[in-house]
């Protein structure tokens, strides 16, 4: 890899006026060290950083990308729609396309609203649980990530029913006390809740696979649990479905597991890499929105036609025969030889696969939530994405992320991964 002077100089620049000199933290790569990257293109499944470094892509704008950078089919429909105009602030025909093929697709979504980043349809989703359900409390999980909504940034607190408090400046006590927080696949802890304060809580919100603590799949039964538990007790079941979401299959999370939330949220995959995200469900539920309801909700550029028409591209081209079993095929062959390169190498490993997620943990025992996922050793994980990097490949720069490989992704590529892989923990292991 060669010097990266033009990437460090524009880097400089953006610290001067962007926190962080980024527009998202994670970007910082503050969990990995090192110099963030400053990127320039995107193809398929490779970036190119400002200093004309090329690098195999497993960020893929955080799930975004599934068919990967610049697919043609998307960026035709860009350009095409680009002439026609890219917001109307009226509703126009692109969004109810859109909304076909996802209700299609996902059965439970009787009704939809299209919001422009995962973190507002997730806001929206609680607001529409508490207008139907007239409570105040919401449950989420331990190392769930929602978006940066208050409600969200609050993290479990002392006693029984784990009053939450808050997780980030800026957000009032008394309002992080809204949320309960349990242990990711403890449906034990989520009945203590409800039994303490079933009557307050008006959503159980979860991503019915975690990817936000790294890759942790749902336990057997522990899907099933929150469903039952939440419709005894009169509150919503919302499943956060902005990762899983046309990406572990066709009908996302919720088909693969045969369980039917209340209110879905979605993003990422349904706006193919711009800015689109949504929140839907039953019919009685979303009725509540405004026009037709008292919740209140509004967007400038909610349902714009430009990113409908990336999302429509995307979904098409998601549709066709074969494309999940190959993603699904590719990343347990992944994980297969990484599973082989660790153990070669005598570094202790966990690998966590939900269909093209994957979380390479650098930890003695199974991570089956966030707990165990903080177990993990942070500082080797820093260690193995700088040696990845150095080899051209580009892991998400955390040990609570997952890796997401996209259509674009080819059984070379996925061998030179392992290959890389194999070098680096040999390079740690000899540390
Ligand atoms: P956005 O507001 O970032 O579009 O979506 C929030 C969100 C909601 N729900 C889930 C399950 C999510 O994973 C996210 C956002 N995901 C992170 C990556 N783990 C976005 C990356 C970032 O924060 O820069």
């Amino acid at each position: 890899m060669s010097a990266r002077n033009r990437s460090r100089e524009i880097y400089r620049r953006a610290s001067e006026l962007l926190i962080g000199g980024v527009n998202s933290p994670v970007r910082a790569f503050a969990a990995v060290g090192g110099e963030p990257l400053i990127v320039q293109s995107g193809s398929g499944a490779r970036l190119l950083d400002a200093d004309g470094n090329e690098y195999l892509d497993f960020i893929g704008s955080w799930g975004a990308m599934i068919l990967g950078h610049a697919h043609p089919a998307v960026s035709a429909a860009l350009a095409e729609q680009a002439a026609r105009g890219t917001s109307y602030g009226v509703t126009c025909e692109l969004e109810v396309l859109l909304a076909e093929q996802i209700r299609a697709a996902l059965p439970s979504v009787e009704r939809i609203r299209f919001v422009s980043s995962g973190t507002e349809a997730a806001m929206s989703a609680i607001r529409a649980a508490r207008g139907f359900t007239r409570r105040d409390c919401i449950v989420k999980f331990e190392g769930g990530y929602h978006g940066h909504a208050d409600s969200f940034l609050s993290q479990a607190g002392s006693g029984l029913a784990t009053f939450g408090i808050a997780s980030s400046a800026g957000v009032p006590e008394a309002f992080a006390t809204l949320t309960l927080n349990a242990p990711y696949n403890d449906a034990g802890a989520v009945e203590r809740i409800f039994a303490a304060r079933g009557k307050e809580i008006a959503a159980v919100i979860v991503e019915p696979v975690a990817a936000n603590m790294g890759v942790v799949p749902p336990e057997s039964g522990f899907l099933e649990t929150l469903r039952e538990i939440t419709s005894r007790h009169g509150a919503l079941l919302i499943f956060d479905e902005v990762i899983t979401g046309f990406r572990i299959g066709w009908g996302g999370a919720q088909n693969a597991f045969g369980i039917q939330p209340d209110l879905t949220v979605l993003g990422k995959i349904i706006g193919g890499g711009m800015p689109v995200a949504a929140y839907g469900g039953r019919a009685d539920v979303m009725k509540m929105v405004a026009p037709e309801g008292p919740v209140y909700q509004a967007g400038t550029l909610s349902g714009n036609p430009l990113a409908m028409r990336a999302g429509l591209a995307t979904l098409a081209e998601l549709h066709r025969p074969g494309l999940y079993e190959g993603l699904a095929a590719r990343t347990a062959h992944l994980a297969n030889g990484l599973r082989e390169a660790a153990k070669s190498a005598r570094v202790p490993v966990q690998i966590n696969v939900a269909g093209s997620l994957l979380t390479l943990f650098f930890a003695q025992d199974p991570v089956h939530d966030y707990a165990s996922a903080k177990r993990s050793d942070t500082a080797k994980f820093a260690r193995f994405f700088g040696e990845m990097l150095a080899r051209g490949i580009l892991l998400p720069p955390s040990q609570f992320e997952a890796l997401f490989l996209s259509a674009a992704h080819t059984d070379a590529d996925v061998d030179r991964t392992i290959a890389a892989a194999g070098e680096a923990l040999a390079s740690i292991a000899a540390a």
